[in-house]
């Protein structure tokens, strides 16, 4: 055991919180990239912000593949489409085509091209190999790389920069593309920039905090 020191935030706590509230709640989801170059390095300090967060017996359950490449990126963004075709036209229910409606997405992906950076995240369904090719365990693996994602928006967002959380059902096809082992499930696909100059976003809300908190 080390010591721990915990951080001064300059301020009382119900102020720092809500600085931060207030910073966090402009982060926005964003399907509008500019193709404005964004530096490596920056992309390597969010991966490590990202890869801070805790996780199941600190097995640090996840991997991100950081694509720059224009020729993957179309690769990527042609599959994407192809089963974003299916989901649209075939697979999804009313119900969800539906409650997805107020987002306006559809199955074009045209900013998987656009953005500079797409980090692909992965969730280890086992450790790495070990120098014997032995896989040890993880474990929470989904709600550990949950969290990593969510430190990665975080650190995102406070680069002034902005992403979106995609989702191609199934996402299969970016483990071939991208000539990843079987111990890596494919989680998240995040495509990293600079908004476009005309970027809009959804006009929508979220839940108050009386319809999200409950005080025992
Ligand atoms: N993956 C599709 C559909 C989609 C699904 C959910 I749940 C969203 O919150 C948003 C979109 C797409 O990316 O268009």
């Amino acid at each position: 055991m080390i010591p721990y020191h915990a951080v001064d935030p300059g301020l009382p706590s119900d102020a720092a919180a809500r600085r931060f509230y207030e910073f966090m709640k402009q982060r926005r989801n964003v399907r509008m990239f500019s193709d404005r170059p964004v530096p490596f390095e920056t992309i390597e300090w969010i991966i490590r912000a990202a890869g801070s967060a805790p996780s199941g017996a600190n097995k640090q359950p996840w991997r991100f593949v950081v694509v720059g490449d224009p020729g993957v990126k179309k690769q990527i963004r042609e599959a994407a489409e192809a089963e974003e075709r299916e989901f649209y036209h075939r697979r999804a229910t009313p119900q969800w085509l539906k409650d997805l409606a107020p987002l306006g997405t559809d199955e074009n992906k045209g900013y998987l091209e656009v953005a500079p950076w797409l980090i692909v995240m992965f969730r280890l369904a086992k450790d790495d190999p070990d120098e014997h090719a032995e896989h040890g365990q993880v474990y929470y693996p989904v709600e550990s790389a949950g969290i990593a994602a969510g430190f990665l928006l975080a650190a995102v967002h406070h680069a002034g920069l902005v992403a979106l959380t995609h989702t191609p059902s199934p996402m299969g096809f970016l483990s071939k593309l991208l000539g990843r082992p079987d111990h890596e499930r494919p989680f998240l696909l995040i495509p990293v920039g600079y908004p476009a100059e005309n970027c809009v976003v959804p006009d929508i809300t979220r839940k108050p905090l009386d319809k999200i908190m409950v005080r025992v």
